[in-house]
């Protein structure tokens, strides 16, 4: 892992000095500080609403904190590696001898993806032993995406961007598909208004997983290769859109689930004090 941060130090902008226009540089400003406040909001509202929970759902509300906690120091991070490799020269935004630091959200999602997925599977409401082997699968498959997919993202040359980007989008398709099926196989399991709502998830998780390959294809979208400032931008402004939905929005659709299963569970009976998530499949 070293060596793979340190090569983020000789990340190829450096040497093409990319200029930004003063909107470009500050778009991304903006972006990343919008998503410090989302990311720091989403914390306290996690800490504050389980306790409209019952406690055996309050697990999942942890877990949505921690993630947003994690994202919310990791932009802080790369808001400040931004600000310093960009310097204002004559009206435009010059690429600095800092290069800017791609590590920061690549160590990010190293950590949440796991938590995010642990998440997920609570949903579907499984026996614990089930559960776990496909929590184990996943991660090691998020393991395996996330990692393949950070030298394409350093390299500025775009074959080798694609090739990483192509190794990486395989274990992405199988996590992807894996939960949307189980999503869907859940749904029997729920009741109605649950249904619903985790029909959304789905959607939101299809959504928001989807837009973090289109981003990091922007750069060869936009500019024909990673140098370009469109590209530069694009990237940055899209993971971090992605991030807020993939972080905070489905953390909260979490909660909507979790309030109508406590709402649900009250009315027939259930005993509040289980901590096993697989006691909501009755
Ligand atoms: C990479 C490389 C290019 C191919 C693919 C990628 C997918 C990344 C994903 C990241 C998800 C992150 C989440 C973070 C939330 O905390 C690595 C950009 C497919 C899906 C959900």
């Amino acid at each position: 892992l070293g060596t793979v941060l340190a090569q983020t130090q000789n990340a190829p902008v450096e040497a093409a000095k990319l200029s930004l226009s003063s909107g470009q540089f500050g778009l991304v400003y903006q972006i990343f500080s919008i998503t410090i406040a989302t990311m720091g909001a989403g914390f306290i509202f996690f800490v504050l609403a389980q306790q409209n929970l019952s406690p055996k759902y309050r697990p999942a509300m942890v877990v949505s904190a921690l993630v947003v906690a994690v994202a919310c120091y990791h932009y802080f991070r790369i808001f400040n590696s931004w600000n310093e490799s960009y310097a204002l020269n004559a009206g435009a935004y010059v690429a600095t001898a800092v290069p800017f630091n791609d590590a920061y959200r690549y160590a990010d999602w190293i950590l949440t993806v796991p938590l995010l997925l642990v998440e997920t599977v609570a949903v579907l409401a499984l026996a614990s032993n089930i559960a776990s082997g496909m929590i184990w699968r996943l991660a090691m498959a998020a393991f395996v995406m996330i990692a393949t997919g950070y030298p394409g993202e350093i390299s500025g040359d775009t074959t080798t961007r694609l090739i990483w980007g192509t190794i990486s989008t395989i274990p992405f398709i199988y996590i992807v598909y894996t939960l949307f099926v189980e999503l869907g196989k859940s749904l029997d399991r729920q009741p109605p208004r649950v249904q619903v709502l985790t029909r959304n998830l789905r959607l939101l998780l299809f959504a928001s997983w989807g837009f973090y390959p289109i981003a990091y294809l922007l750069p060869v979208i936009l500019g024909g290769g990673s140098l370009s400032a469109n590209g530069v931008v694009g990237l940055q402004v899209g993971y971090s859109i992605a991030d807020i939905l993939a972080k905070v929005g489905f953390g909260t659709l979490i909660y909507f689930i979790a309030l109508e299963k406590t709402a649900h569970d009250r009315s027939v009976g259930v005993p509040e004090n289980s901590t096993s998530p697989a006691a909501t499949e009755r």
